[in-house]
């Protein structure tokens, strides 16, 4: 039995996941034009927030990663209890949007890299594919890298996502300009339409 939301809706999810600050707040708010809180610092979402777009619920969830005034237990509490969550939505999971900072993206995946770990992005992009049954990559805060360096980081971060099969859908977008939102909104489409669900009235 799928778990139930707190109105009880069994409808399909669209998720979006992702570390804390690289905007999935932001760009739930530019896909859909509802009102989300946005915040300068990172755990701004604590809960998840479930907006209703008829046929499918689209879904904020807090980031994982580092939270404005929170110990590392506390961290490592708020990711599991995530995991579990998502976990136990899996039934209901058509699509799950993760949600990258791309202006930040090579540095850390660097970072894990150096230390002989894999990036939590692309963990979470493997567990993501496991629940879900499509992802889309979001390449978010495009806005912040020079022009000249965009499609280069954007092949970066290609070449990092775990391929299995189907290439990846990856997205590059600014929430904050409104640039490419058109374009997100036509992967979805195209994804809802393939599972013979309604599109959303945006
Ligand atoms: N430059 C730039 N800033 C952005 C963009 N999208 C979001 N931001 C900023 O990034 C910060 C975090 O945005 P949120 O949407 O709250 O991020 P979040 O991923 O929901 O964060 P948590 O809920 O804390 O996990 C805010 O200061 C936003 O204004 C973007 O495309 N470009
Ligand atoms: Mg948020």
């Amino acid at each position: 039995m799928p778990e139930q939301d707190h109105s009880g809706n069994e409808k399909p999810m669209v998720v979006f996941a992702g570390r804390s600050n690289v905007g999935k707040s932001s760009v739930m708010r530019a896909l859909t034009g509802r009102r989300l809180k946005v915040g300068k610092r990172p755990g701004t979402t604590r809960w998840e927030k479930s907006i209703d777009l008829g046929a499918v619920l689209f879904v904020d969830t807090p980031g994982f990663g580092h939270m404005a005034g929170q110990g590392r237990k506390a961290i490592e509490r708020a990711k599991t209890a995530l995991v579990q969550k998502l976990e136990s939505w899996s039934g209901r999971l058509v699509l799950a949007v993760l949600v990258i900072d791309i202006s930040l993206f090579r540095e850390l995946v660097e970072r894990w890299e150096n230390k002989g770990e894999i990036p939590i992005d692309m963990e979470f992009y493997t567990f993501l594919s496991e629940i879900s049954q499509h992802v889309i990559v979001v390449a978010n805060k495009i806005d912040k890298l020079p022009s000249g360096n965009r499609a280069e980081e954007i092949d970066y971060l290609h070449d990092k996502i775990p391929q299995k099969g189907l290439a990846p859908v990856i997205v590059p977008l600014s929430a904050k300009q409104g640039t490419n939102i058109v374009e997100l909104r036509n992967e979805i489409e195209r994804v809802l339409q393939a599972e013979g669900l309604q599109i959303p009235t945006w």
